[in-house]
């Protein structure tokens, strides 16, 4: 199998991660968003909304990074992605959860904008509009996960990692670019530093660090 993918991507760490923990073998394609190898027509022929990450198997092609995370854990029976029926159902509706509704205020309304020019607002004031907007939504699921969703337990969905977690830690971590402080949700921090505990942390996320944060660590950015 290959996966098109970036390294600093949000939605291309978590499968990067998942394959690492469980060994799944992935032939590695770098598409360069930097230079914008995804809106050439090469890449837009494997994926026409010009985004990574991009899973082909054979000559089944799959995009949408939760989509996938799902397709690898049920192909090679990962045990992050179990069958039971209620149980899965309940990491499907995490995963959904996160896809649209945090990520949609945390990553494209507060800290896209900040860091990616192609999401800046031109007017300023529309620009900070948005940030005020995104801040207080943001707030409100991170104050949900925090209490409600991960409360006393290990993990998203209990006390067994699952593609949940690989999905969520991808959109959290993704607010380190822009210094996004989440000391004041207590579970929500420890489950951030149980993922980045993980083993295999440091080297499928090296690049994310080098080319992503490394580059605004003197940046003043709008926070929570
Ligand atoms: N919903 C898609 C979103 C994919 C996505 O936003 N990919 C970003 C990288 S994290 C991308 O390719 N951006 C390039 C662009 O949109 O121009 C998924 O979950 O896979």
């Amino acid at each position: 199998m290959k996966l098109y993918y970036h390294p600093v991507s949000t939605t291309s760490r978590p499968i990067l991660l998942l394959a690492a923990d469980d060994g799944i073998a992935l032939e590695h394609e770098v598409v360069d968003l930097f230079t914008g190898a995804h809106l050439q027509p090469a890449f837009t022929r494997v994926n026409v909304s010009q985004q990574v990450p991009v899973l082909e198997d054979g000559d089944f092609r799959l995009t949408e990074s939760s989509a996938i995370l799902k397709y690898l854990a049920e192909k090679t029976g990962s045990s992050a992605y179990p069958a039971d029926l209620q149980k899965r159902a309940r990491i499907n509706e995490t995963m959904d959860w996160f896809n649209t509704g945090l990520y949609r205020d945390l990553g494209y309304g507060l800290v896209y904008p900040q860091v990616l020019p192609n999401f800046k607002r031109e007017d300023a004031a529309v620009q900070q509009a948005n940030l005020a907007w995104s801040r207080e939504k943001a707030r409100r699921w991170l104050g949900i996960l925090d209490k409600d969703i991960i409360g006393d337990n290990a993990y998203l969905c209990g006390n067994d990692l699952s593609i949940a977690d690989y999905f969520g830690i991808g959109m959290l971590s993704a607010g380190e670019v822009a210094h996004l402080d989440y000391a004041q949700w207590p579970n929500l921090s420890r489950w951030i530093a149980t993922m980045k505990a993980r083993p295999t942390w440091g080297q499928v996320n090296e690049g994310f660090y080098t080319y992503f944060v490394a580059p605004y660590k003197d940046a003043a950015f709008e926070g929570l």
